[in-house]
């Protein structure tokens, strides 16, 4: 399978993790999005992907899948083992309310177009895309913190799932732009204990072959 990825993309970021805890291949495609105006809108890509953002996952068989959570849903039914989600289904709906805080309640309004959008049309300066990043990160990632279970090594248990998937990838666009994480010590411990685990160590951003030093 095709994977169009971006290093920095937390997205991309989302899916790297399902993938790899799930021991799938693939073959990473970077698509730049900050040079020349951006790769994902460049006819290649965007013929790929109408909606111009990573990540996407090409089949196969050439069929493409679109949205992050999408691509996971995808890959729990297609690769059962080990699972995301939990088995039961109220519990199952648990843990994709908490994904979905993150995925629909935080990052669509901090992504990198919305404040590209507020800089060129609303004159807002990058100080205050950057409050305006963290004020909807603090607000998104203590709800957060109040949904998941109060003890546990992982948002839902024993063993990593969707939320922490979405958790990790949330927590390293929150370290980069200097949320405040320091008020959310059970988050951090959560994400300390995720990146023991190979497949998260291994999709960090930083050690993505498209990474750059900035
Ligand atoms: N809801 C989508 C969001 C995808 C998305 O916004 N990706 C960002 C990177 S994290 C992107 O491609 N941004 C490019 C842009 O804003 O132009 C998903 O979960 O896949």
């Amino acid at each position: 399978m095709k994977f169009y990825t971006y290093w920095r993309s937390t997205a991309a970021y989302r899916v790297r993790i399902g993938l790899k805890l799930k021991g799938i291949q693939v073959t990473d495609y970077s698509i730049h999005l900050t040079r020349d105006g951006g790769d994902q809108f460049k006819t290649d890509y965007a013929t790929i992907n109408p909606t111009s953002l990573v990540p996407a996952l090409e089949l196969d068989d050439g069929r493409v899948l679109i949205q992050s959570l999408a691509i996971l849903d995808y890959l729990e039914e297609t690769f059962p083992s080990p699972a995301l989600l939990p088995a039961e289904p109220f519990e199952r709906a648990q843990v994709r309310a908490a994904a979905q805080i993150i995925a629909c309640d935080i990052h669509p309004i901090n992504n990198l177009r919305i404040g590209q959008y507020l800089k060129s049309d609303h004159g807002q300066t990058q100080d205050d895309v950057v409050r305006w990043m963290c004020h909807w990160m603090d607000l998104g990632l203590a709800s957060f913190e109040k949904v998941i279970l109060p003890d546990t090594k992982f948002c839902f248990g024993d063993a990593p799932g969707l939320a922490d998937i979405c958790l990790v990838a949330q927590l390293y666009n929150a370290h980069r732009w200097g949320a405040a994480v320091d008020k959310l010590p059970r988050l951090l411990q959560i994400e300390k204990n995720c990146l023991e685990v190979p497949a998260f160590a291994e999709s960090v951003p930083e050690v993505q072959p498209d990474s750059e030093s900035v």
